[in-house]
């Protein structure tokens, strides 16, 4: 028995090894530095990122989720910043005409917009589809490329952490998740 565990663990720490040498990730880049979720500016490899929120405290969970949530592509919100709709400078990226293009939506028009959805007596935003880079006319955030950099459109770093604190400043919450498995599906991995 002793045995049959120690060859699973090596087998199982190999693979870990295999898979994380294989690992990749957009490197820091001064030109990324607002969406960079990396901070480690001299790092060789994801093994080697890292990032923090400066004092930022933690906002611990309510004792019960049934409370009334908003979910939303944000994308498809409100326009708050203009400059960001054509973030990667690609043909027919933004287009609010269509439904197949971006709209325009970010951080700061859900920010500007939150009275609205607080008098509604929402409690909880439901951000859909993942806050990751996306491929250019994948405005739903369901094509993730890189887990370390975000998507210029909706905002920066600095634009999500203002609405984060706006948010629980009003007892509000923020619930999200990474779509890491429409990643593998984008990437027919
Ligand atoms: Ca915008």
């Amino acid at each position: 028995m002793a045995s049959f565990l120690v060859k699973s663990a090596t087998l199982l720490s190999l693979s870990f090894t295999l898979y994380f040498s294989r690992t990749q990730a957009l490197s820091w880049s001064a030109d990324h530095a607002l969406w960079n979720l990396n901070q480690n500016e001299t790092a060789t490899g994801p093994l080697e990122y890292w990032g923090e929120w400066p004092a930022h405290p933690r906002t611990p969970s309510p004792a019960n989720w049934r409370v009334p949530f908003y979910m939303l592509t944000l994308d498809r919100y409100v326009d708050g910043q203009p400059s960001n709709n054509d973030a990667n400078g690609t043909v027919f990226e933004n287009d609010w005409t269509t439904n197949q293009f971006r709209f325009g939506g970010d951080a700061k028009g859900l920010m500007n917009n939150l009275d609205w959805i607080q008098d509604l007596g929402i409690k909880a935003i439901y951000f859909s589809g993942s806050p990751f880079i996306n491929q250019p006319w994948a405005s739903d955030g369901f094509g993730p490329l890189d887990f370390t950099l975000l998507d210029a459109h909706h905002g920066t770093i600095i634009e999500w952490r203002e609405l984060i604190e706006e948010l629980h400043s009003r007892g509000m919450y923020a619930v999200r998740k990474p779509e890491v498995q429409m990643q593998c599906a984008s990437l027919r991995v």
